[in-house]
């Protein structure tokens, strides 16, 4: 009795199954292709608050438009070569790109050109042999200078208003010079100091080996050993985590939150460091939108696969100071949080 019930069964699955596929036309049981154009979004530093933002802001790009993003993270050039091999073999179109290495440049620039794939970068823009920018490579980034001398200016303010004497103050400048972007924002820190008064002689760089926490610590560690007799310390550098990395020197070093003012540049790599309970020296940052950068790089990149509209080549982001007291509500606005 069983038996047969079973094969009842398998009778009745079988004529679900002929009938079923006799409906369907050849061309469905191939397996679908993707008629979505593929565009890559490769980053330098994929554990970094910052190109996690981009990466929504291209994702909300793609959703918007109807096409894909390839999501890669290139530490060195080796992964980014493979990484232009792999978009090719996926039939991607083009890709934007923060460059493990500006020298990368023109080795990147060539491989994509020999595949087919439309460039544009971000962040950071690629550099010749000449040492002159790659200036037909589209680029979207910070306006640097400006966006460094907020930071400076943030600084110079807040020592003002805690009343410092210049005789006690000293500022601790993290610095990557061999990155235009990085080297621009830190003279920008730099000029907006002296320009407020401070004295050229009590800045000093830091110039660290790798633009994480723990390259940056090293450098203002470094700096701070040597520089004795200082009360209060002025911290910034390119980047949230080369003020945070500089602000944790500090306090190893012995120095209150009181006595340090430190300031960074993103304003997406410091948010748990804002949310702490007490403050620390961590006193703000200067936030761009990362959101916006990925949104519209991934945007001009698509439009120039689809409809053959050139990019403009050199397109500037701006920034806004945050502080533990105003980040909530902007970051909340510009839909970070
Ligand atoms: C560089 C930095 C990032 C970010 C970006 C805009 O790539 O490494 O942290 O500041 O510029």
């Amino acid at each position: 009795m069983k038996l047969l019930r079973l094969s009842v069964l398998g009778l009745v699955a079988a004529v679900l199954l002929i009938t079923g596929c006799s409906k369907q036309s050849a061309s469905s049981l191939i397996p679908p292709i993707s008629r979505k154009i593929k565009l890559g979004f490769l980053v330098k530093q994929p554990e970094e608050p910052w190109f996690q933002y981009e990466w929504k802001g291209a994702d909300k790009a793609a959703a918007q438009y109807g096409f894909e993003v390839i999501k890669i993270g290139v530490p060195d050039g080796e992964k980014t070569l493979a990484a232009i091999d792999s978009l090719a073999a996926n039939g991607a179109l083009g890709f934007v790109i923060c460059t493990p290495d500006i020298r990368l440049g023109p080795a990147i620039y060539a491989k994509a050109k020999a595949a087919g794939l439309k460039v544009i970068t971000v962040d950071d823009r690629f550099v010749g042999a000449d040492g002159k920018f790659l200036a037909e490579v589209p680029y979207l980034g910070m306006s640097a200078s400006k966006i460094g001398q907020l930071s400076g200016q943030t600084i110079a303010a807040e020592m003002a208003k805690r009343g410092w004497a210049v005789a006690d103050t000293a500022a601790c400048i993290v610095t990557f010079e061999e990155l235009d972007t990085a080297r621009e924002r830190t003279d920008g820190i730099i000029g907006a100091l002296k320009a407020a008064g401070f004295p050229a002689d009590r800045i000093y760089k830091a110039p660290q080996k790798t633009t994480d926490i723990p390259g940056s610590f090293d450098a203002a560690n470094a700096l701070l050993a040597q520089k004795t007799g200082v009360k209060h310390w002025l911290v910034a550098g390119m980047n949230d985590s080369a003020a945070l990395g500089a602000v944790r020197a500090t306090e190893g070093n012995g120095f209150k939150a009181p006595d340090v003012i430190g300031v960074g540049i993103n304003g997406t790599d410091c948010l748990d460091e804002l949310r702490k309970p007490a403050p620390t020296g961590f006193f703000g940052s200067i936030y761009a939108s990362a959101p916006t950068e990925g949104f519209q790089t991934t945007e001009m990149l698509y439009l120039w696969v689809k409809e053959n509209k050139a990019p403009a080549l050199d397109t500037r982001v701006d920034g806004k100071p945050i502080t533990r007291a105003n980040f909530e509500q902007l970051l909340k606005s510009e839909g970070i949080l």
